[in-house]
């Protein structure tokens, strides 16, 4: 056994996870029978959303979690969590956690167990192999926004810098991509303007594609916690548990967002609305995107919206007259074919209306994944570790002196985004590829090309907590990895809260932490001594903030893991200070009107609106749009399926939700069997007859595999985020072939 393997191995105490007699969901929500009184408690952020709820870990005398409740004083979720987070303890118990490597036997087929030495040796051999043959650049890896940021930083450093890669990516380009390059252009850096605080500081709360009762839950009660009679808009062309929720609802055409937040901006302007001080003072471009607007009359935008004009000149009213106006938006914008200037025409509405920097305001994107801004900032794949560009020689320079690495080992080339990695798979230029962390087969759009081009890789490597999600069955070699609540390092909410993950169960077997499986690897490959200094995740961190300081996401002020904890998290920028004094808890960006661009000021970016890629027509006559069907389900389901009580609140297999029009029209009723055609697949599901989906259009949550078979791959040209929700297709009852 290689020493360090030993040592990690060894190293762990406490009893097998096997070995915990009980979990929280055997006892339902909360309860503990007395025998099991924890003797201490562990506080650590929830590992599923981007909410970052603060979770009470309930360890037994050897320091293993028995339980959890929620964390009463945490700024975030004032003692509240969802049913994931109540069951997060869960899936780590799972039957199916994959306990050792697993190498391909090419005489059966079949995954077979391994030992570590085994493993790394194929990796390592296997992966050289496939750059000598076919160059560096021929190996890629598709990460996470799921695991922490340590880790991130880890393997960016490691695969660009250590072993030559230049094209990686990870599922935030599915999930926010194009809030970062939203961000980015309109601000200068990706920097999420907001804080919580602000949900119950607004007059008016405007959601725009985004369902939080659902999706964002504990959120959601923050908005319940406004005391200040709030108008609560829902953009969305479902009636959604959020609409149904709040006071008015803008049941839009999918997809004509862009003309819809226009059409306001001309409006706002003809009000004489507009914060004219503000926009001299702190922004670039007003006068041109004014003239723009000319041509969004409310006659043409009710047209393209399908709204009637009242709607426009009311939703008008609520931005210009209240004081305090924010913005939030999600998926149903950040998944577009003109997704970043979608983003940046709501981050236009609150420039021009000063909603920006002040309480209850803000062009607020919402994270999705638990970490997916430590991605945006530490992935290493669109951005240099901390937000530095790869295009820039003094960026270069600065990040290899601090990593103590030489320059040169720093890729000066762009990487492909996810769906140009895919196309360099099919295209013969990228033949290895290493999956941490996500279920590419499951969740990538046209999910149904992947088996076909996965033939075509010489090795494919899955790193995951599970051997049994689509992806691994798929791969030559699963690396088994230790998951959330089996290691530590720092997660980064949706308003910029760094978030501490305490280890409180020991992994089963010999998986291993993400970080330690990174480790291994670079002895492995051989630039180990590249990694030296990162010894621990803390170690870690401590390099992290180096490379923050004097980025917008300075968090150099921050004394470790501790620090944050008692401060209940830290929300970056949190730079060194002269007398280190703590800084308020709830801070937003932007008081000053000082943005991060060169002379900053903000600036007003725009496009003419483009028609979505895929329309209906006579043969596929639906829109179909997928996204979170309950608050229980999470992504693909690995983690989230394991859990009964889970599973309980959701429905167990897909279903698809049609109008009642349509499913009278085409002899549907409710929970009818029906099968969903596409161009390029086909799904079975039960039909949910229900209002809440416009007649021509279907929805069909993206828990179930099948509903990527579906989905058309077009992509945001700025942002190369995937359009999953619109795409024509057909419905018939399950026994008939014809469309619908
Ligand atoms: N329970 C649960 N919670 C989750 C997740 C999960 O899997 N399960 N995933 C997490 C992640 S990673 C993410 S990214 C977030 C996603 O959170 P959300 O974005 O809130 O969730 P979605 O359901 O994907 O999409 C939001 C809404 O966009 C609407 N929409 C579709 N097309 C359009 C359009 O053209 N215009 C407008 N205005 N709206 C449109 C859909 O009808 C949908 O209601 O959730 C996070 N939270
Ligand atoms: N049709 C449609 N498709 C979509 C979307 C949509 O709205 N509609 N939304 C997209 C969005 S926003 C997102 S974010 C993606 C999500 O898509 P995925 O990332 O593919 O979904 P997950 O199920 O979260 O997969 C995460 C995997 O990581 C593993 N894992 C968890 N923790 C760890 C860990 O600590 N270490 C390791 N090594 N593995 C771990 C889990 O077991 C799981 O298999 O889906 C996208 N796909
Ligand atoms: S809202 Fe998100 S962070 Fe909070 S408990 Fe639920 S999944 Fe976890
Ligand atoms: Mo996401």
């Amino acid at each position: 056994m290689i020493p360090l393997v030993e040592n990690l191995l060894h190293a762990r105490t406490g009893p097998m996870t096997s070995e915990l007699v009980r979990r929280p969901g055997d006892f339902g929500l909360g309860q503990v029978p007395a025998r099991l009184a924890p003797a201490s408690t562990a506080r650590s952020v929830c590992g599923f959303c981007s909410t970052g709820c603060s979770l009470h870990i309930h360890l037994d005398k050897n320091g293993q979690a028995i339980n959890l409740s929620a964390d009463p004083a945490y700024p975030v979720n004032l003692g509240m969590a969802c049913p994931k987070g109540w069951e997060a303890l869960t899936p780590l118990a799972a039957s199916d956690r994959v306990t050792t490597p697993l190498l391909r036997n090419p005489a059966t087929g079949k995954l077979e167990p391994v030992s570590w030495e085994v493993a790394l040796s194929t990796f390592v051999s296997r992966f050289k192999a496939t750059q000598s043959a076919h160059g560096p650049h021929s190996l890629a890896f598709l990460s996470t926004g799921q695991i922490v940021m340590e880790e991130m930083a880890l393997l960016g450093a490691l695969a660009k810098f250590g072993m030559g890669m230049l094209h990686v990516d990870s599922n935030t380009r599915q999930c926010m991509a194009t809030s970062h390059v939203a961000y980015k252009q309109s601000f200068g850096f990706d920097a999420p303007p907001f804080t919580y605080a602000d949900f119950e500081e607004s007059d008016a709360l405007i959601f725009i594609g985004a369902n939080p009762c659902i999706a964002h839950p504990i959120m959601w009660q923050r908005v319940m916690a406004n005391k200040r009679s709030p108008e609560i808009v829902v953009i969305d062309p479902r009636r959604t548990e959020t609409a149904v929720a709040a006071t008015f609802h803008v049941p839009l055409r999918p997809k004509s967002d862009l003309t819809l937040l226009y059409g306001l901006a001309h409006l706002l302007i003809q009000r004489g609305a507009v914060k004219r001080e503000f926009i001299h003072a702190h922004t670039n471009g007003y006068p041109e995107f004014t003239a723009f607007l000319a041509a969004f009359t409310p006659d043409r935008v009710a047209r393209e919206t399908g709204l009637p004009e009242e709607t426009l000149h009311r939703l008008a009213e609520i931005i210009a007259t209240k004081e305090r106006v924010s913005f939030w938006w999600t998926m149903g914008v950040n998944q577009g074919h003109e997704a970043t200037r979608t983003a940046q025409a709501i981050i236009n509405l609150a420039l021009m209306t000063g909603n920006i920097g002040r309480p209850g305001t803000g062009a607020n994107s919402i994270t999705g994944q638990c970490n997916a801004m430590g991605s945006r900032l530490f992935g290493n794949a669109t951005s240099l570790l901390g937000g530095y560009d790869f295009a820039s020689e003094t960026d270069r320079t600065h990040v290899a002196n601090i990593l103590g690495i030489a320059p040169a080992a720093i890729p000066s080339e762009k990487s492909w985004a996810y769906d140009e990695i895919i196309d360099g798979i099919d295209t013969g230029a990228i033949k290895g590829l290493w999956v941490i962390a996500t279920n590419t087969a499951h969740s990538w759009i046209n999910q149904k090309r992947f088996p076909e081009i996965r033939q075509k890789l010489d090795f494919l490597v899955v790193q995951d907590m599970y051997a049994t999600t689509e992806t691994a069955q798929m791969a030559d070699l699963v690396l088994p990895a230790a998951g959330w609540g089996e290691k530590e390092g720092i997660l980064i909410n949706s308003e910029r809260r760094l978030g501490v993950v305490r280890k409180v169960s020991r992994a089963p077997g010999e998986a291993l932490s993400d970080f330690a499986i990174f480790k291994l690897v670079a002895e492995a490959w051989g630039c180990g001594a590249m990694f030296r200094e990162w010894t621990s995740p803390e170690a870690a961190f401590r390099i992290l903030q180096k490379l923050s300081r004097e980025q917008p996401c300075d968090f150099s002020g921050i004394q470790g893991y501790d620090h944050i904890q008692q401060q209940g998290g830290i929300q970056w920028p949190y730079p060194q200070t002269a007398d280190s004094s703590p800084q308020e808890s709830q801070r937003r960006l932007f008081a000053d009107g000082a943005f991060f661009t060169s002379d900053k000021r903000a600036r007003f970016l725009f496009d003419e609106p483009r028609p979505m890629p895929e329309l209906p027509d006579a043969d596929w006559p639906f829109l179909l749009n997928t996204g979170r069907g309950s608050s229980a389900q999470w992504h693909t389901g690995s983690r989230t399926n394991k859990s009964d009580v889970l599973r309980k609140l959701a429905p167990a297999s897909l279903y698809v939700e049609i109008n009642p029009t349509d499913a009278a029209r085409l002899g549907i009723a409710p929970n009818d069997r029906v099968t969903v055609r596409s161009r390029r697949g086909e799904a079975d599901a039960f039909a949910v007859v229900t209002p809440t989906v416009q007649p021509g259009q279907l929805f069909m949550p993206m828990h179930f595999d099948a509903v990527n078979r579906l989905t058309f791959p077009a992509f945001d040209p700025h942002s190369r985020q995937p359009s999953y929700k619109a795409c024509a297709v057909s419905v018939s009852p399950l026994s008939s072939r014809h469309n619908g």
